[in-house]
């Protein structure tokens, strides 16, 4: 019996396991209740008296040995298979951080989609432009208020009174984009410019001195007020949902004649009356119009074979909407706890 147990003791103390199916063959072996231990334990009963005592010592530290290996390898098998994983170099690392898109910028390229789904062009445009582009080119009288100081960021002004085109300044509209498109390309135009621009205002929960916009512009021979209508109404629908109805109100641009601004049915109340459209059940939405001839000639277009239209419109508003910001001053601050509530398409 005493070989018996020495020599059990020595496979115990060698074994290993690969894995739980060899191990439970470990515990089936010496363990259970129909295994080698027991089965020792059962023998040892019909021992005569003088052995009993060191066999049964003997016995105690067998069965002990074979319950600490199965322990040691069960939880050793587990860490196994924890660092077998952790050494696997095709792995990401983790935790895999997601980044997202300023919310300002979901919406541009929203924008964007919708307008290049039916054939516009994207083009951009210097920020620190000259007073041509911003105001001349675009028919702003000499002494037009928008030129002024308090309004318009200047880089170099000869003098307040003087509107030398050589004046450098912060543009306060992408409509300079259109001017330099209007310029070097000829006829089907068909663009839209996202951008920054930049103004003279007071910064608050409603106002800001930087904000963003996307204008758009379609020149080409016969180009109606009709095709102005429902190209915004395409865009409406696309950008608001299927069931939004769109209104012309006449308004004035410098650029534009005849000019209009756009209104859509609340995208909150539907057009029954809420807080947010100060329960006119409408939003203005963009300003647009038929280009001015005086725009066109500025940038050689001839104003007889050629008509277009043309629309701006600001995209923190709309983002104000959608994602029930209150304050603007929070797309400028680039909070993390802000930011990182946009994970979304785009
Ligand atoms: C607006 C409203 C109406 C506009 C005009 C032009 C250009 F360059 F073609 F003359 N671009 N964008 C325009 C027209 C912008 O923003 C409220």
């Amino acid at each position: 019996m005493f070989e018996k147990i020495n020599s059990l003791l020595a496979e115990i103390s060698s074994f290993s396991a690969k894995g739980n199916e060899e191990l439970e063959l470990f515990r089936l072996k010496f363990l259970s209740k129909k295994g080698l231990i027991p089965e020792l334990f059962e023998e040892f009963r019909n021992i005569p008296g003088a052995d009993k005592k060191e066999i049964g010592q003997k016995l105690n530290i067998l069965k002990q040995a074979a319950q600490e290996k199965y322990n040691i390898l069960k939880t050793g098998i587990h860490t196994a298979d924890y660092s077998f994983s952790a050494e696997d170099l095709t792995r990401p690392a983790f935790p895999w951080m997601l980044g997202s898109r300023h919310p300002i910028s979901i919406i541009r390229n929203e924008i964007i989609d919708i307008f290049t789904r039916i054939g516009f062009t994207v083009s951009e445009g210097p920020e620190i432009e000259d007073d041509n582009h911003v105001f001349t080119k675009l028919n702003f009288a000499p002494e037009h208020p928008a030129r002024d100081m308090q309004d318009t960021f200047y880089i170099s002004k000869i003098s307040p009174e003087d509107s030398n085109p050589g004046d450098i300044l912060l543009r306060t509209h992408t409509s300079s984009v259109q001017v330099r498109v209007m310029e070097n390309q000829k006829p089907p135009i068909r663009t839209i410019s996202p951008g920054r621009v930049f103004r003279n205002e007071a910064i608050s929960a409603r106002a800001h001195c930087i904000f963003h916009q996307v204008e758009g512009l379609y020149i080409d021979e016969n180009v109606s007020f009709a095709d102005l209508r429902q190209t915004l109404f395409y865009y409406a629908r696309e950008m608001f949902g299927k069931d939004t109805k769109i209104r012309l109100r006449p308004s004035y641009f410098p650029f534009t004649e005849p000019s209009a601004e756009m209104d859509i049915s609340c995208s909150i109340c539907g057009g029954k009356g809420c807080n947010v459209c100060k329960f006119t059940g409408w939003l203005e939405v963009l300003g647009c119009g038929m280009v001015h001839p005086a725009v066109l000639e500025a940038s050689n277009i001839d104003s007889h074979k050629y008509t277009g239209f043309a629309f701006g419109m600001g995209i923190e508003r709309p983002a104000m909407l959608k994602y029930q910001v209150n304050d603007l001053r929070l797309y400028f601050e680039n909070d993390i706890r802000f930011l990182e509530q946009f994970r979304t398409a785009f």
